[in-house]
């Protein structure tokens, strides 16, 4: 039994993206409906480039899973690239500013930005989708739900009441090809992405996560790399051009007063059965963590994405064989990728809770990490 872990590889244009996923428990059901949806997701939503329409994201099971359940081996996902022609794809030499041209060959001492490029590509994400739908196999064995949406897109904003369901909201979203869960905001983000591809320009925007039924006590305030807002910050922070992540209230807190950041705590018996084992709040804008640890209410992660780097415009940039001004390259490219984003987020952060679960109530089968979490809710509602 080891630490739930996961590492990928592959590039863009290779053969095919793997994720290694390590510390499942055996005996875990491993839905591959579930997975395989989740990258559908990832591949779909407004803005997205051609090459969405080539490829046909669907994960083939490699290892540790036999008759439909996991052995507590190593599992290998893997996701095949159509486009596979690394072999043949050109050289780079005019980096696009805003993408890992620049720094990964200057990095390893080439003019050639392929290298760092197919490796940087956000193609990478869908054997980040496939592991963290992977880990959901196990969260909803506990009744944990992640929803991740769409709540900006180019200074347009949708609204999305702070009350609604898992249910609602993946209702909402799942009705529009923003992901966005607010019906009326539907038109003005569109409008976004079309007026910057008539300017052959890209746009950023803004994605969530809310994590519901997580109940208090993943994570741990004794050391720092454990921290479950830290772990969360860091897997979400990772994802390609995201360049500001917050929680709750985030840098809102910064600006108000003690009594308007912290949630009140009550206790209401008649919630006892629920996530929070009774101990609730009115208000979340600690967006479900407290001392790195998550609290019992929903969390809440917002992530912000900055525009895809590849403008067809191009922009100054430096021919790195001549070191002469040039434009910078342009390849194919999605003009915003804001809602195949807000998919990762949501299963990157599905991971993480996964990860804090089974170092919470660790165990080399389900059954006894079912036992762990048992024994646990039992005992806080026997408290005081
Ligand atoms: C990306 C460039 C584009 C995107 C890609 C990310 O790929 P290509 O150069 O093949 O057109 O489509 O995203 C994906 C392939 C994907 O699956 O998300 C980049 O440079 O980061």
């Amino acid at each position: 039994m080891s630490e739930l872990t996961y590492r990928t590889a592959g590039e863009s244009h290779g053969r095919a993206l793997t994720a290694l996923v390590e510390g499942l428990p055996a005996g875990l059901c491993v839905d591959v409906g579930l997975i395989d949806g989740e990258l559908r997701r990832r591949q779909g939503g407004y803005g997205r480039s051609a090459r969405m329409k080539l490829e046909r994201d669907a994960v083939d099971v490699l290892s540790g899973v036999r008759r439909g359940r996991t052995t507590g081996a190593p599992v290998v996902l893997q996701v095949a690239n159509r486009d596979a022609r690394i072999e043949e794809v050109g050289e780079l030499s005019r980096p696009r500013p805003g993408h890992a041209d620049f720094a990964g060959s200057i990095k390893c001492l080439t003019t050639d930005c392929r290298d760092a490029l197919e490796r940087a590509s956000a193609r990478e994400t869908a054997a980040r989708v496939a592991a963290g739908a992977l880990a959901r196999c196990l969260l909803r064995e506990f009744g944990i739900t992640c929803v991740g949406f769409v709540v900006e897109i180019g200074g347009a904003r949708a609204e999305v009441p702070e009350t609604a369901t898992a249910d609602e909201l993946r209702a909402a979203r799942d009705a529009n090809d923003l992901y966005a869960p607010d019906p009326t905001a539907v038109d003005a983000l569109t409008a976004a992405i079309r007026d910057a591809r008539q300017t052959k320009d890209t746009v950023g925007g803004v994605i969530e996560v809310r994590v519901f039924g997580v109940p208090p006590g993943l994570g741990t305030c004794a050391r720092w790399q454990d921290k479950l807002d830290g772990r969360l910050m860091q897997a979400v922070g990772s994802i390609q051009a995201i360049k500001g992540v917050e929680i709750g209230l985030g840098f809102e807190a910064a600006r108000r007063r003690g009594s308007q950041v912290h949630d009140a705590l009550y206790f209401e018996p008649a919630e006892r059965a629920t996530a929070t084992f009774g101990f609730v709040r009115r208000t979340n804008r600690a967006g479900g963590l407290e001392g790195g640890m998550s609290n019992g209410m929903p969390i809440v992660v917002r992530a912000a994405m900055k525009p895809i780097a590849t403008l067809s415009q191009g922009m100054d940039s430096v021919n790195l064989k001549t070191r002469r001004p040039e434009r910078s390259d342009h390849e194919r490219s999605d003009i915003c990728a804001v809602p195949a984003a807000s998919v990762v987020a949501e299963n990157v952060v599905a991971f993480e809770i996964a990860r804090a679960w089974l170092d919470k109530f660790a165990g080399d089968t389900l059954r006894e990490v079912r036992a762990a979490y048992e024994f646990y809710s039992g005992a806080v509602r026997d408290l005081g």
